[in-house]
């Protein structure tokens, strides 16, 4: 068989890796003028590339702290199409020369919680105190609608915002004796989702998200990605979240990576390449 006839795409959702590596400098000052050259064309043609393939985006990062120098984050909805170019990715300035440091596997996906209209309307008649008879009632009905449907088509298919400063990090739900977040029943979880969701809304505009699951498929269950204008907003969203009882309770988190989005070009410079 040849790669055009294999396809592994998902029921429902699209890959998501995240692939950060450190430069190996001694390695890459090896390499004469024009085989540097060649390998940054290499690169740029295969992210150019890969951009071009239908559903498929891919984020060049330079990657703030020496965790990790370069960083890629790529969407692709086929399985076998993401592990090619992962290993295209890996060996694109040459061998040796990208040393892979950190790297997530999920998939892109709906959540079980997303606010259905009923409890919408109970929210504005309970709380807000909007008559269900009213034209407030229907107006705001009709904008939930709309921002819904938009929310969960953007979970399961994402557009990946251009925003700068980009945080990534995974997450998990604890299953220990004191808190166990599986062992709750469903109502339960559904009601402290709600609290999640109102704590994120008040950052709309100013923080996107996307959360990506990984259960059986990376280490943690979430792979968790924020896209800001600043890194303010990064760290005043994550700091709210702690206080919020599903991450103040039942939350636990991996590593924490921030890269920023860059052009190619400007980030060869910015590498030193
Ligand atoms: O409006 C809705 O009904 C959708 C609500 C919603 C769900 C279901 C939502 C809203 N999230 C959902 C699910 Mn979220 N989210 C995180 C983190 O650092 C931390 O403490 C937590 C990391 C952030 C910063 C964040 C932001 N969310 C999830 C899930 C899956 C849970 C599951 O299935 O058990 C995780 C792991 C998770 C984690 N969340 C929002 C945000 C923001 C900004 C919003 C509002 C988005 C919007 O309305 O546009």
């Amino acid at each position: 068989m040849t790669d055009k006839n294999l396809s592994l795409v998902p029921e429902e959702g699209w890959h998501c890796l995240h692939l950060f590596y450190q430069i190996e400098y001694g390695q890459w000052q090896l390499l004469g003028r024009e085989e540097q050259n060649a390998a940054k064309t290499n690169l740029s043609s295969l992210v150019q590339e890969v951009r071009a393939m239908e559903s498929t985006q891919l984020l060049t990062l330079s990657m703030v702290t020496p965790k990790a120098d370069i960083g890629f984050m790529l969407i692709a909805p086929d399985l076998h199409n993401a592990n090619k170019i992962e290993k295209q990715l890996s060996l694109s300035l040459g061998a040796d020369v990208l040393t892979p440091v950190y790297s997530y596997l999920s998939l892109t996906e709906e959540s079980e919680y997303i606010t259905t209209e009923e409890e919408y309307a109970q929210t504005l008649e309970k709380e807000q105190n909007i008559k269900p008879d009213s034209e407030k009632f229907a107006e705001a009905m009709k904008a939930f609608r709309e921002r819904i449907k938009h929310y969960r088509q953007e979970r399961v298919y994402p557009t990946l915002p251009d925003w700068p400063v980009v945080c990534f990090y995974n997450m998990s739900k604890r299953r220990g004796e004191q808190r166990n977040w599986y062992a709750l029943p469903y109502d339960e979880r559904r009601n402290l989702m709600k609290g999640h969701a109102s704590v994120g809304r008040e950052f709309a505009g100013k923080v996107k998200q996307l959360i990506t699951g990984s259960t059986g498929l990376d280490d943690a269950e979430w792979g968790v990605t924020l896209f800001a204008r600043d890194t303010f907003q990064i760290k005043a969203i994550v700091y709210k979240m702690r206080f919020d009882p599903v991450s103040a309770e039942y939350a636990d988190f991996g590593e924490f990576y921030i890269g920023i989005q860059l052009r190619l070009d400007e980030l060869f410079r910015r590498l030193r390449l």
